[in-house]
């Protein structure tokens, strides 16, 4: 069989991948038919595909690359530890340095008292590992009627039936028989969406109540713990009101109710600190990392977990749970070596001081393009709500989505990435970004915008779902 290299035709890779790679989250019959675009380098904010083209990639890939591509260090602490220990498990009372290291650095990092490391390969599983981890606190405190755990609608947790679970989407529940039992949810703090004539103040706090109410219903004795994202992700970079955080953490304090954190997308200074819960202030028992804890170079998630529930678990026996790769030890040192570079180079510093205000002023100028209804960022993660209304904050008529994927399709046309969760725009950018980089991804998401309007408007797609009454 000869050798598939980047060289093979753009067209030859397209029919091999169509032939046998079934992709997340796709259409396949309908990509087989169009073609993936083939990536096959990348450096710095910019990945080049099988054509020669430069694309500006302003997700960094799925908001995990946040030192940027091409960084050799991380390339020769994978092949440093590969030469000397290229694996071995952390079962059976066996321990190796690269996880001992990494877990005290992430002791270190995080805040409060977590200063206990669960390993995990993805989000997913980090997610999978809390349900298990909630459930067996409460059961070795006497408790194993609090079960349940209290998530929201829209939240992106993972793809596992764990993680899907907990996530609360509708499209994913739909399919495989999800969610497994004992998960509950509430709604999320959308102001934009559901904000109607309250502020945002308003309706932060009354979106928080939401749990103090579900947990009522609920009953405090049934309930096991509250995740979210400080910032929903995947949800489409759902900012929430000042009000809200300070609410859910005195709610969960006040009926003793485990915190969950889910820092995947926050965490790692995409919101301008080490992480989303240093952002809002928000005080986790259990903290969920991935992504940017490797910066996507080597697969790695993690649950960090405060010494009263580590103590617990400790002095509970077996706590049955673990994964081959839990602390790989090439992930492991891959992720250590991102850490340092992320710290060395005050890269977190950076996006805070400089780089998130630069972003900011040329984000909120876009509330005035006439397509735009909100332009939402906290760090280097942003959104545009699109609209064919501001003032009323109105959805199209057409189906939620068409006029984010028509937009989207002329960002790459214009070799940008730039996702769309329904229709909202999102950036995410590698938070080594220049200034220059970011007026490039600016003009380009302008000129997509520009080119959407024109198209939505000829295609009569410029038109509000909200009819006069509702
Ligand atoms: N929690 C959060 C908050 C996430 O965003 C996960 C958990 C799951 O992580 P893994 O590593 O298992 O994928 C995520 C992942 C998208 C998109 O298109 C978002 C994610 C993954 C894939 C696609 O927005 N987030």
């Amino acid at each position: 069989m000869s050798a598939i290299t980047n060289h093979l035709p753009t067209a030859e890779l397209q029919a091999l991948d169509a032939a046998h790679h079934m992709h997340p989250f796709t259409a396949g019959a309908e990509l087989a038919e169009k073609g993936a675009r083939v990536i096959t380098s990348a450096q710095g904010v910019t990945l080049t595909d099988s054509e020669g083209e430069q694309i500006l990639d302003a997700m960094a890939g799925l908001w995990c690359v946040n030192i940027g591509y091409g960084r050799t260090e991380l390339a020769e602490a994978a092949a440093r530890q590969m030469n000397q220990l290229p694996y071995y498990n952390t079962f059976f009372q066996t321990t190796h340095v690269p996880a001992i290291a990494l877990a005290k650095r992430l002791a270190e990092l995080v805040p409060g008292d977590l200063n206990h490391v669960f390993f995990a390969n993805s989000g997913s599983e980090a997610n999978d590992t809390n349900i298990r981890l909630v459930r067996h606190y409460w059961a070795s405190k006497d408790k194993p009627d609090k079960k349940i755990i209290i998530s929201r609608h829209n939240a992106y947790h993972g793809s596992t039936i764990g993680g899907a679970s907990l996530g609360g989407m509708g499209a994913m529940h739909a399919q495989g028989g999800l969610p497994i039992p004992y998960i509950a949810y509430i709604d999320e703090p959308n102001w934009y969406q559901d904000g109607g004539e309250l502020s945002p103040y308003e309706f932060g706090l009354e979106r928080a109540r939401q749990l103090e109410q579900k947990i009522a219903e609920l009953g405090e004795d049934k309930v096991a713990a509250f995740i979210a994202e400080p910032v929903q992700g995947a949800g489409g970079v759902i900012i929430p009101p000042d009000s809200y955080w300070p609410q859910i953490q005195r709610i969960c304090d006040a009926h003793e109710i485990l915190l969950v954190v889910d820092e995947v997308i926050c965490g790692f200074g995409r919101t301008g600190n080490w992480f989303g819960s240093d952002t809002y202030a928000i005080r986790p028992d259990i903290m969920t990392l991935a992504k940017g804890l490797s910066s996507g170079y080597a697969p790695i998630g993690a649950s960090v977990v405060s010494d009263e529930i580590a103590d617990t678990i400790a002095n509970a026996g077996d706590f049955n749970h673990g994964y081959t790769y839990s602390g790989h030890p090439v992930s492991a040192a891959v992720a250590l070596e991102n850490l340092r570079i992320l710290d060395e180079e005050g890269i977190v510093d950076k996006v805070r001081k400089e780089t998130a205000p630069y972003v900011a002023k040329k984000w909120a100028e876009l509330a005035d393009h006439p397509l735009v209804g909100e332009a939402a960022i906290v760090g280097l993660v942003g959104s545009l709500a699109l609209t064919p209304d501001k003032s009323a904050r109105a959805p199209f008529a057409a189906d939620k989505g068409t006029v984010g994927l028509v937009c989207r399709d002329f960002c790459f046309a214009n070799n940008l990435v730039m996702r769309h969760v329904g229709d909202r725009m999102i950036i995410s950018p590698p938070l080594i970004i220049s200034e220059t980089e970011i007026d490039l991804m600016m003009e380009r998401v302008v000129m997509s915008l520009d080119q959407t309007l024109a198209r939505i408007k000829s295609e009569g797609l410029y038109i509000s779902g909200r009819s006069k009454t509702s």
